[in-house]
């Protein structure tokens, strides 16, 4: 199995299990909150990293019995989406691990700088038929380290020198649908590129208790109907009232670029 790989320094993309999360029951609580959910445990391997240096990151999935979870249904492409956060969300990782015969995952991260963080497994036991997202706590250097406050919310965020928009508002407890427009030179792209799986993939993390969000596309390429920009759209409910940031990948040309935003939800 190949580990892919990719990460930026305050940014990520995200993803989602339209298929399962729509197909099956979903606890209404917030997730990435606990390490164990359904029988089903996060276990980090390692807690702790060095800042600023690329390192291996190694963690378990146990099932109930406490062996190593073997069978895993595809998310977007991928068994395990790993993402680590700064707890103060101005550092975002996402990456893909590898699993080896005896059942532990690994992946090359940097982390950019000291401090506590938070690791998300996101995964779909083939036996469950949904989504999990189990949370926990690591350390970079010396952990703690300068504190950062989160961009007030803003409308748009260039990355690149492509300006994304967005439009629609997060409501606590009721799905709603965004919308990111991206342009270039004041044009609008037309020409977005697939990216495991869809147009974009998002993020959404809630900055008072670090709750993680699922965030559905809204189409996905070649279905017929889902244009390749300028315009992609999610639906997303948020568990409550909060500063959430928000992280867009979307590839244009080749690469996948980061668009951040805060929402703060009353
Ligand atoms: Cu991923």
């Amino acid at each position: 199995m190949n580990a892919t790989h990719h990460q930026h320094d305050a940014a990520a993309h995200g993803h989602h299990d339209a298929h399962a999360q729509h197909a099956h029951h979903v606890p209404a609580g917030p997730a990435g909150l606990t390490g164990s959910e359904d029988g089903y445990t996060l276990e980090l391997v390692t807690t702790a990293l060095p800042a600023g240096t690329e390192t291996e990151l190694r963690f378990r999935l146990l099932g109930a019995d406490g062996s190593p979870v073997a069978d895993l249904a595809p998310i977007h492409d991928k068994l395990v989406h790993l993402i680590v956060v700064r707890r103060d969300l101005t550092r975002f990782v996402h990456v893909h691990p590898a699993v080896a015969d005896d059942g532990t995952w690994s992946v090359r991260v940097r982390l950019p700088e000291d401090g506590d963080y938070r690791a998300y497994a996101d995964f779909a036991p083939a036996a469950l038929g949904r989504t999990l997202t189990l949370g926990a706590d690591l350390t970079a250097g010396d952990g703690a380290g300068p504190a950062h406050e989160l961009p007030a919310p803003a409308p748009a965020f260039t990355v690149d020198g492509r300006e994304v928009t967005l439009t629609g508002e997060l409501a606590a407890g009721e799905g709603r649908r965004l919308e990111f427009s991206v342009a270039r030179d004041g044009q609008p792209v037309t020409d977005l590129q697939p990216y495991l799986a869809a147009y974009g993939h998002l993020v959404a993390l809630r900055l008072e208790d670090l709750a993680y969000v699922h965030v559905h596309p809204d189409g996905s390429p070649g279905d017929g109907t889902t244009a390749p920009g300028p315009v992609v759209a999610f639906h997303a409910q948020v568990p409550g009232p909060g500063t959430y940031r928000l992280f867009l990948d979307f590839k244009h040309e080749d690469a996948v670029r980061t668009a951040e935003f805060t929402a703060v939800v009353a």
